[in-house]
């Protein structure tokens, strides 16, 4: 297809070349009718218009024809438009469930990474060629926006709450990474890079450690001593047995949890962390209000380790 804007970023993701594909298309279609649509204006306003007061005029209320035509054509345009973007959409919001989970962090301004092993890093991302990226997001002041435009995927980073986003890079090398949402005075310096790897360098980089480092516990290993420490355990067993609270054996991989009300919830991240932060705003069926509300006793820090470490059992 013929390609209006030539500046546009590396195709870097599974999904770039489809993305543009489509961002053509929409471009190509809006330039054609707008220049064909003025084009026909102007001509034919200037070709009939009245050329001396006692000209005649004819009146023409409508034509079926015509009108059905100018109906029917955009509507399937249209249609393929929404068509293509919705399966796209599907796409880009469906990780795969073999996907890497990086955790993100936002500040004014800077991005951290966590890693599965437990390895951070701050505003370089490394990923691993050909693996699926799922990014957990949130922020610990206002609002950020993560973007990264070679991978055609972009996301708004929230505090009190996980975004999500995921993609699946193709191209070996560095890209950028911007903040794309206006956060303050140092917004423009919020910058990043992906850094896509072979699969032997990421398991190098996620082991790489400077000597003298203290014992790195992985995200999981830490939600662990959590779930002792802050004493979920008197409540919550590992062995599937109900006691005062729901097991927490096979709880993300149950997927769904019935409320006392009867809605049923999907279970996230977000539904873990407000059953920690806030256990009565949701409560599982078949349980009493009994469990104590973490707001303010857990950091954000403890609230990942103790999700990661949810997701093993
Ligand atoms: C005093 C007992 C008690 C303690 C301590 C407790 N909980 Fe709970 N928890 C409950 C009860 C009861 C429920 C079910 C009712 C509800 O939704 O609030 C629950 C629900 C949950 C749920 C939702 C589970 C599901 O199956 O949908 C999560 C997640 C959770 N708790 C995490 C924790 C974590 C993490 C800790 C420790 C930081 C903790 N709880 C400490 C009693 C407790
Ligand atoms: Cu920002």
């Amino acid at each position: 297809m013929f390609d209006l804007f030539t500046s546009m970023p590396e195709q870097a993701a599974t999904w770039s070349a489809d993305v543009d594909w489509l961002n053509d298309l929409i471009t190509n279609l809006s330039v054609f009718f707008t220049v064909t649509l003025t084009g026909a204006m102007i001509y034919l306003g200037v070709k009939y218009r009245k050329k001396s007061e006692d000209q005649e005029v004819a009146y023409i209320t409508h034509n079926a024809m015509l009108e059905t035509v100018w109906t029917v054509v955009p509507t399937i345009i249209c249609a393929v438009m929404f068509v293509y973007g919705i399966i796209s959409y599907k796409e880009m919001r469906t990780p795969p469930s073999s996907a890497i989970e990086i955790n993100v962090d936002a500040y004014s301004w800077r991005w951290d990474f966590t890693y599965p092993g437990g390895k951070k890093s701050t505003n370089t991302l490394v990923v691993p060629l050909g693996q699926p990226i799922r990014l957990i997001m949130t922020s610990h002041d206002v609002i950020h926006s993560f973007f990264i435009p070679a991978m055609r995927v972009k996301e708004d980073v929230y505090q009190g709450n996980y975004s999500y986003l995921w993609f699946e890079p193709i191209k070996l090398g560095e890209f950028h990474i911007f903040c794309a949402e206006y956060c303050g005075l140092q917004h423009s310096a919020m910058i990043g890079k992906v850094k896509v790897v072979t699969q032997e360098e990421y398991e190098d980089y996620l082991v790489d450690r400077k000597a003298g480092d203290a014992p790195q516990l992985s995200p999981a290993e830490a939600g662990k001593v959590l779930y002792t420490e802050k004493t979920c355990n008197t409540c919550h067993s590992l062995d599937g047995s109900q006691t005062l609270g729901p097991s927490f054996k096979g709880l993300f991989a149950s997927k769904e949890r019935k409320l006392a009300d009867g809605t049923v919830v999907p279970i996230d991240e977000n539904y873990i962390r407000e059953s920690i932060l806030q256990p009565q705003a949701k409560m599982v069926e078949g349980f009493s209000p009994i469990m104590p509300a973490f707001e303010g006793q857990l950091s954000e820090e403890d609230i990942a380790n103790l999700i990661a470490y949810l997701k093993t059992l």
